[in-house]
């Protein structure tokens, strides 16, 4: 039975990453997480001991990362501050994660001579215009906006130079934005979903003409599993699922789904630097790795979202009074 090292599997789309694996093969997972404020072992529960083991620690900690990474056969590298706003506010601690811990654990990868995956973003390609034809593609030059998706850009040229300079055996794949279960309140979808629950009205950035292409975590999951059984060394994926939809309308589908007037909710400061709209072309996994999404049904899965954060409130409460507390700080 192969062993899997997924860091940051503590987090939304690593938990559900892990919950994933264990349910649909026979791996074994262990889970190397900091437990920083977006971390949360109550999104580990239930899973068979047999199989799983949790670490708590920080990726930038290389004595343990060799340890860990000399053990396992494969790492996913979730591990990141990953939330645009905090970036803005506070960048130091995603130059730590995200460049100095993706090097670390590059750095024991290339040592063992252990196979790794990367997980990235599409932000890394900057922001297309609205009626932009092109999406993005693997070729599409690296561009990115904001401290958060520049250093993940940084992380993904890290692990594409240890490739070709030291023939790290690695690939790398690029999602669009992810929506399910176990996201942190400080993301819109949640942060929505939660507010409308508390008597709060949404808070929309600007007129919400941004685009964003939503795909479901489960989706992202069964991709990295494709990649990481199939996957070319060396090679990037992108990973979407035809989502594409402006935040005013993904606030509207919500308000509907929580029987709330369409106009209910207010306008707040934009997000500076706000990247307009993101889109992905994900022919290269599905053309040459037979991938396919399934959870194609947005409408679908946003009721699901919703009534999974109506069913898990003791999950997001202890986190909702002070995430909402920064927020106002900011005017939004
Ligand atoms: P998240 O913030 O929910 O989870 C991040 C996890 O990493 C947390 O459990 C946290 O405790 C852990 N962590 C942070 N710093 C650490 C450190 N120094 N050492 C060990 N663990 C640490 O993030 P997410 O939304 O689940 O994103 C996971 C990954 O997927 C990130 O790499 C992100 O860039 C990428 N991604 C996210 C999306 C999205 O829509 N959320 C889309 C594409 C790619
Ligand atoms: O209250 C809000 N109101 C609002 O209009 C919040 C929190 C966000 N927004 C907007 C900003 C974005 O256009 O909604 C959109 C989505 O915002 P986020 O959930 O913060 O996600 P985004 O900035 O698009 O980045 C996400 O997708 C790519 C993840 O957080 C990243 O980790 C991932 O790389």
């Amino acid at each position: 039975m192969q062993n899997l090292l997924v860091t940051g599997g503590a987090g939304f789309i690593g938990s559900n990453f892990v919950h994933y694996a264990l349910e649909n093969t026979n791996l074994s997972v262990t889970v190397l997480d900091k437990l920083t404020y977006a971390g949360n072992l109550e999104s580990l529960r239930g899973l068979p001991e047999d199989r799983f083991t949790f670490v708590q620690g920080d990726i930038c900690d290389a004595e343990l990362v060799d340890r860990l990474v000399g053990e396992t056969d494969v790492v996913v590298h979730y591990a990141a501050e990953s939330h645009n706003d905090n970036s803005l506010h506070d960048p130091r601690p995603f130059l730590d994660t995200n460049i100095i811990g993706t090097y670390t654990l590059i750095e024991a990868a290339r040592k063992h001579g252990t196979r790794f995956h990367h997980i990235s973003t599409d932000e890394v390609y900057g922001d297309l215009e609205l009626d932009d034809p092109e999406r993005f593609t693997e070729q599409t030059p690296y561009n990115p906006s904001s401290p958060y998706s520049s250093t993940k850009a940084g992380s993904d040229l890290l692990v594409r130079a240890w490739v070709r300079s030291f023939g790290l055996q690695a690939t790398l794949s690029n999602c669009s934005n992810n929506y399910g279960p176990y996201q942190h309140v400080e993301k819109f979808i949640p942060r929505q979903i939660t507010n409308v629950i508390d008597g709060v009205r949404p808070k929309l950035y600007g007129a919400g003409e941004n685009v964003r292409d939503w795909i479901h975590a489960n989706d992202h999951s069964s991709a990295v599993l494709r990649i990481i059984e199939k996957g070319e060394i060396g090679q990037t994926y992108l990973i979407g699922a035809d989502g594409e939809k402006n935040n005013k309308e993904v606030i509207e589908l919500i308000l509907k789904h929580m029987g709330q007037p369409a106009d209910a909710y207010d306008q707040v400061i934009d997000r500076p630097g706000h990247d307009l709209r993101y889109a992905i072309d994900s022919t290269r996994l599905r053309t040459e790795l037979g991938w396919e999404p399934k959870f194609s049904n947005f409408d679908q899965g946003i009721e699901d979202t919703i009534r999974w954060y109506r069913d898990n409130e003791a999950w997001w409460r202890p986190q909702k009074a002070q995430t909402e507390a920064k927020y106002k700080v900011q005017g939004q």
